[in-house]
């Protein structure tokens, strides 16, 4: 069979967050119209591809991932119609377009499981995971097992009215599918999948796509968190019996109708043989990974997910050696990176500074990183544009929304107050305020007018907090105009990648520096050896000194490609600076 070949030496793909990335009507959420009307920004930055976040009917308790119906838009998005224009029109600016697959668990309010939860006979009641409950020796009614529910609580909700518990790994409202019914996948197939490649779609972003098998003996998780009754069971609701089965089953009846792109979310899956085992090309199941290691470093190292933890750049590059691993050629599979998305907080606040004299050197710096990775690559909205997190002074309670934050502050309160633990409070605000969903879900920063022209009706009230950055110069407006700003970077970045392939999209990665907690420095080499990109990156705002490695010292050819602060090429790299020199 061929392979598909519009990705296959990797793409450049742009995230939209719909509800957060332009408001046309005025009604304070993005929209379909919003984002027609700026695909010829899009385009302007040398991107090859988009990947919608989902847009589909939703009560939108988790922001879209909670579909009511996957043949229609939310309403205050826009149309099935405009969704057509929306396809066709990236297709006319010479854009490839994927969209969000959520088919892990569906909405409560979905017709499949308002028709599963009527009574156990319906025809429907196998579609969910319907489950009795267990009752203690006193009587007391307890869920069938203890699994921590992804967003806290237990991961089982009573149905009062048939008197059996239903499995929804993520919130209530999000139901988990049997996928062990056939049914209920050719059902997948044909109105999640399909309906949407007959319209001309390229492709998916496949969410928690290793969640379809779990456990289904449904064992208690080991006890990690002895204050609390649930237990983290990512172990047992992913990577279960089936799933490669059932991914094979889905590439074949539906993915392979269509030369399409698939691009899994495999959290919890660390092992290369693992992921290999999801997206090499014998596996016959994904195109493609989104890993989280990497990303997750500062972050969900506990009870809590949105904990601080301390992470090493040592541990940063390892991670990112790993993971380059895949675009060499002896795995036969296909790399793909990502720095930010709409599950992760800012990288220049995470992962550099965002204090006002470093951020735009920092989000230069992160960019060389990234559009020099080989594989495909995902850049989220307002990353181009040095976008940093929501300040500190923003009241948890009253600006976030992510039902992720809103649940684990409960719970951290409540078990700051339970166990008179005020140090527990104060962790978890910091946690919040470094690595919350919410920093990369507020309203994109388009210039400097009202509502940092996201909402430009008169008055339009976004969902979410406008970000006050957008008066310091993080804004598109403002970057179009400065030929330094970090927006021109990128497009001279993207520029640069295409003309220089060999190394920077298909070269081998090779880290120079393992131990080294200031800079990360690494070479990308042809294919065929005669080409080296020597990539130098400082993590500091002091200035470091770095070695040329060895096996290039020797090779009197090597021309600076470019300097992010203009330095000079001596043995010192200045604050954050990246530098990169062709050989
Ligand atoms: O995320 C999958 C996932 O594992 C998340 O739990 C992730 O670890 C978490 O967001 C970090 O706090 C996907 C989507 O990307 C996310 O937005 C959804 O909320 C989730 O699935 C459920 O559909």
């Amino acid at each position: 069979k061929q392979l598909p070949s519009w990705w296959k030496d990797g793409v450049v793909i742009y995230q939209v967050y719909p509800a957060s990335f332009k408001d046309d009507n005025g009604d304070g959420l993005g929209d379909l119209r919003g984002l027609i009307n700026k695909l010829p920004y899009l385009k302007s930055l040398g991107i090859e591809a988009i990947w919608l976040g989902p847009h589909y009917k939703s009560p939108r308790k988790d922001e879209g991932y909670d579909i009511s119906d996957y043949k229609n838009i939310h309403e205050p998005f826009g149309t099935l119609e405009e969704c057509q224009e929306l396809i066709d029109k990236a297709h006319s600016h010479g854009l490839k377009i994927l969209f969000d697959l959520v088919i892990n668990h569906c909405s409560d309010q979905h017709e499949w499981f308002r028709e599963s939860r009527k009574d156990k006979s319906n025809p429907k009641r196998d579609w969910f995971y319907w489950r009795p409950a267990k009752y203690d020796a006193d009587g007391v009614r307890h869920p069938p097992n203890n699994w921590r529910s992804v967003f806290g609580g237990s991961a089982w909700e009573w149905d009062e009215a048939t008197e059996e518990y239903y499995l929804h790994c993520f919130v209530k409202e999000q139901p988990d599918m049997n996928w062990e019914n056939p049914e209920v996948r050719q059902a997948i197939y044909r109105d999640a999948i399909c309906f949407w490649l007959d319209r001309g779609l390229d492709g998916f972003r496949i969410d928690t796509a290793n969640f379809y098998s779990k456990h289904v003996d449904f064992p208690d998780a080991p006890v990690v968190a002895p204050n609390t009754p649930w237990q983290p069971a990512a172990d047992y609701m992913t990577n279960g019996p089936r799933l490669h089965e059932f991914l094979r089953e889905m590439r074949k009846e539906a993915f392979d109708h269509y030369d399409c792109f698939t691009i899994g979310e495999l959290p919890h899956t660390p092992r290369l043989e693992d992921i290999l085992s999801y997206i090499s090309v014998e596996a016959e199941a994904l195109n493609c990974t989104i890993l989280f290691d990497q990303m997750d470093l500062d972050h969900k190292g506990g009870q809590y997910p949105l904990m601080r933890t301390s992470w090493k750049l040592s541990e940063f590059k390892r991670l990112a050696a790993f993971a380059q691993q895949l675009a060499e050629p002896k795995y036969n599979a296909h790399a793909l990176s990502y720095m930010e998305n709409h599950d992760q907080a800012r990288s220049v606040t995470r992962f550099a500074s965002d204090a006002p004299e470093h951020r735009v050197a920092s989000a230069k710096m992160l960019a060389t990183y990234l559009l020099s990775l080989s594989g495909s690559l995902i850049v989220y909205q307002g990353q181009e544009i040095n976008t940093i997190n929501a300040p500190k002074d923003w009241d948890i309670d009253a600006e976030y929304k992510d039902v992720c934050t809103i649940n684990t502050w409960r719970e951290i309160k409540e078990d700051a107050e339970k166990n008179s633990d005020p140090s527990l409070l104060e962790r978890g605000r910091e946690g919040i305020q470094l690595t919350a969903r919410d920093h990369s879900r507020t309203p994109m920063q388009w210039d400097s007018s009202h509502n940092a022209g996201f909402s430009t009706k008169e008055g339009a009230k976004p969902w979410m907090r406008v970000m006050e950055s957008y008066k310091e110069g993080i804004n598109v407006a403002a970057q179009e105009d400065d030929p330094e700003s970090t927006l021109n970077f990128y497009r001279r970045m993207l520029a640069l990648r295409k003309e220089h392939k060999d190394v920077f999209v298909l070269g081998k990665f090779d880290l120079h520096d393992k131990e080294n907690e200031q800079t990360m420095i690494y070479t990308k080499t042809s294919q065929d050896g005669s080409r080296v990109a020597l990539v130098a990156l400082n993590f500091t705002s002091e200035p470091q000194a770095f070695d040329v490695p060895s096996s290039l010292k020797d090779k009197s050819t090597g021309k600076l490609l470019f300097s992010t602060v203009g330095g000079k090429s001596d043995g010192k790299l200045e604050a954050y600076e990246a530098r990169v020199i062709l050989y």
